[in-house]
């Protein structure tokens, strides 16, 4: 008989390596796994149900929401308060960190940021959508958890991870200690590990942006571009550009067959697009503990301040000599912004 391990079955293997964990990230994880499973059953639905559209509404952030966007939301923050290991959520949907007040999360120790639904505008069209988390310990268990608890450098995630509604769905994560990849199996409706101790090639044949923006893209990004359409047999360029629209969904496949995503900064967008709590920083942890780099072209992702909940930063993520190459470029262009 084939064996395989589901993600609950690792993820209690796996609390030994956290002497100090008393299985409060463990049950975490689990009702982050249990919540997409949810939100998986209604994303694979969306052509067939009238929640397929536009909600009438717009985020914070003035983008049109997707139904499923709020359906997703709702989905997350349902499990983690009942979960009760959770003190408060930060989503990409509420302007507000939403504290979790019941009497089972009093006690609570972790934060979660997540963005419920990103690259929404694809469902639509049936490309691959993704669930971002990033879970921090709170900073002190004095008074009610606040908005500083969910304000940590991304150095001070403690797990973090992905969900990509693809041709298959895969719950992709990292407590540190590497990262594994768990497919789910539909017919018995659990994940399973399917991709043990991932790792990203130092060096890919894939670069991922946006060029449509090309003129407004800083010198150095401009120089990256042309230097990935230069031939060059010894670094396999020209390299292919492949851009899907959903960064989880880029990252994804560059993870495995290694690329670099890069959403730069432009002249009307300084700190580019991307959200830097629950988007930048939880792929940046899951990207270098495949061995990959992530940084904002200039410093290390992991490590920026954060000082707003749904602050943006520019992100240039995946295998490490690819993304050191585009730094370079950036550092010697002065990062000139064109106008
Ligand atoms: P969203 O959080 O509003 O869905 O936006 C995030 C998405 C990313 O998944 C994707 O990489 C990027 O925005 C695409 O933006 P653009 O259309 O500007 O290339
Ligand atoms: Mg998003």
């Amino acid at each position: 008989m084939q064996e395989f391990k589901t993600l609950g079955q690792f993820i209690i293997e796996k609390q030994a390596d956290f002497p100090y964990a008393k299985g409060e990230l463990s049950r975490l994880l689990r009702d982050i796994g249990i919540a997409s499973k949810i939100v998986n059953r209604e994303v694979n639905k969306a052509g067939l149900m009238d929640i397929l559209g536009n909600a009438g509404t717009t985020n914070i952030q003035g983008e049109g929401q997707q139904k499923l966007d709020i359906y997703a939301n709702e989905q997350f923050i349902a499990a983690l308060r009942s979960g009760g290991e959770c003190c408060i959520v930060a989503s990409e949907e509420n302007e507000h960190i939403i504290p979790i007040n019941s009497e089972i999360s009093k006690s609570a120790k972790y934060v979660v940021a997540i963005d419920p639904l990103d690259g929404s505008s694809n469902i639509d069209v049936n490309v691959p959508v993704g669930t971002i988390f990033s879970i921090y310990r709170r900073k002190s268990m004095d008074g009610p958890a606040e908005l500083a608890d969910v304000l940590q450098k991304g150095t001070e995630q403690v797990a973090a991870g992905y969900i990509i509604y693809g041709s298959s769905t895969m719950l992709v994560y990292t407590t540190g200690k590497g990262v594994n990849g768990f497919t789910l199996d539909p017919s018995i409706g659990e994940f399973c590990l399917s991709h043990p101790d991932m790792q990203i090639p130092k060096a890919g044949a894939v670069y991922s942006i946006n060029e449509g923006n090309y003129v407004h893209f800083p010198q150095g990004v401009k120089q990256y571009i042309k230097y990935c359409q230069v031939e060059d047999k010894s670094t396999r360029r020209p390299y292919a550009s492949r851009y899907i629209g959903s960064m989880v969904a880029d990252l994804h496949r560059n993870l495995i067959k290694g690329g670099i995503f890069i959403y730069p900064e432009t002249a009307s967008a300084p700190n580019g697009k991307l959200r830097l709590v629950y988007e930048c920083n939880p792929l940046a942890f899951v990207i270098e503990q495949a061995g990959g780099r992530a940084s904002n072209g200039r410093e290390r992702i992991l490590g920026l301040d954060v000082s707003e909940l749904h602050q943006r930063s520019p992100i240039f993520i995946g295998s490490e000599e690819m993304v050191l190459a585009a730094e370079e470029m950036m550092v010697e262009e002065n990062q000139l912004v064109t106008k």
